[in-house]
């Protein structure tokens, strides 16, 4: 197979764009793809304060490697989870988000759950009532908390996530099977940061798909963490994407349409913005200032709340 551009040996051939690329050009198409999205979807602008949540995959880091190609000032967020799962999950993500930092001459925050609010998101699986069985419900909790937070008091106007489109139509398959609406009017390339304490969540790899992702990160020589969190295994949006997967094998091009038909039917006004649930984001947590539903303390807060709290919260929950 040969490079559509220049004639020379493909690397890599994408059948949902009839399109197969030598190194040399892959590597330009894949930044000049991701601008596009920057720019079609109106995600930020060079005046923007730029946070890039990094987690030591292919997918974050490569993305931070492709702002700086860009032109783009960005700095990095590294969230300690505690995940150990017999092969050192987070110290080794950690390692590889540093070193990607170092040697790009780059600024990377870190934050540690546990140094900062006592617990691992094991710890707090096993504890409390949300994470019963399920580590990630937790971890999603605490990951999303502590970036919006961080970026907020650090005055950053956009959080930028490595979602591709694998992860994207993964999320949307599992949202449609159950008609989540309230999820599905906020799933897209950016979510608005209108609520006051919210920052604007964008995902500018939202159009490229996870091989893509791979090929690059691996052509760029990026070092990255290679095993997937140990409990991601088993996990319904693997499940998805392995479904996902096969249909794309069949139909090129299945999993970009999915994921543009809907955008498109989204802005088209399919789905009631009565559905929002973050229209009832109206109150602000005694404890953190971030909005929540309800009064009082949001459910991160809760969730780290004090032994003494916790035993009136579990209280509550089991009425
Ligand atoms: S890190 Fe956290 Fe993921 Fe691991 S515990 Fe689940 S949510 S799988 S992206
Ligand atoms: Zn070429
Ligand atoms: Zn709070």
């Amino acid at each position: 197979m040969r490079c559509l551009k220049c004639g020379e040996k493909a690397v890599i051939n994408m059948r949902q764009h009839k399109l197969a690329l030598c190194s040399t050009h892959f590597l330009d198409w894949v930044p000049e793809q991701v601008d596009r999205a920057i720019k079609r979807y109106h995600m930020f602008t060079n005046h923007d304060h730029l946070l890039v949540a990094v987690s030591g995959g292919k997918d974050s880091l490569s993305l931070w490697d492709i702002l700086q190609r860009l032109g783009y000032s960005a700095d990095g967020l590294y969230i300690g989870l505690g995940i150990d799962g017999g092969v050192d999950y987070s110290e080794n993500s950690l390692r590889y988000a540093l070193t990607f930092a170092q040697e790009h001459n780059l600024h990377l925050l870190v934050k540690d759950i546990k140094a900062d609010y006592g617990e691992t998101v094991p710890e707090l699986t096993i504890r409390t009532h949300r994470g019963r069985y399920k580590p990630c419900s937790v971890c999603g909790l605490a990951k999303r908390h502590v970036m919006n937070l961080l970026a907020h008091e650090n005055g950053y106007t956009a959080l930028l996530t490595g979602h591709n489109l694998d992860d994207e139509a993964a999320i949307l398959f599992g949202n449609t099977l159950s008609w989540v609406g309230s999820y599905l009017i906020r799933q897209g390339p950016v979510l608005e940061a209108d609520r006051p304490g919210l920052v604007r969540k964008v995902k500018p790899l939202c159009r490229l798909y996870e091989r893509e992702m791979a090929a690059y990160a691996l052509l760029r020589d990026i070092p990255y963490i290679h095993e997937e969190c140990p409990h991601a295994e088993g996990s319904t949006s693997i499940y998805y994407k392995e479904l996902l997967n096969i249909l794309e094998t069949d139909r090129p091009g299945a999993k970009l349409s999915f994921y543009l038909s809907f955008l498109q039917a989204r802005k088209a006004g399919l789905f009631s913005s009565s559905a929002d649930r973050r229209a009832d984001l109206v109150h602000t947590c005694q404890e953190c200032g971030q909005p929540t539903s309800a009064p009082g303390r949001c459910a991160f807060c809760r969730m780290f709340a004090k032994e003494e709290d916790r035993l009136v919260l579990n209280q509550l929950d089991e009425l």
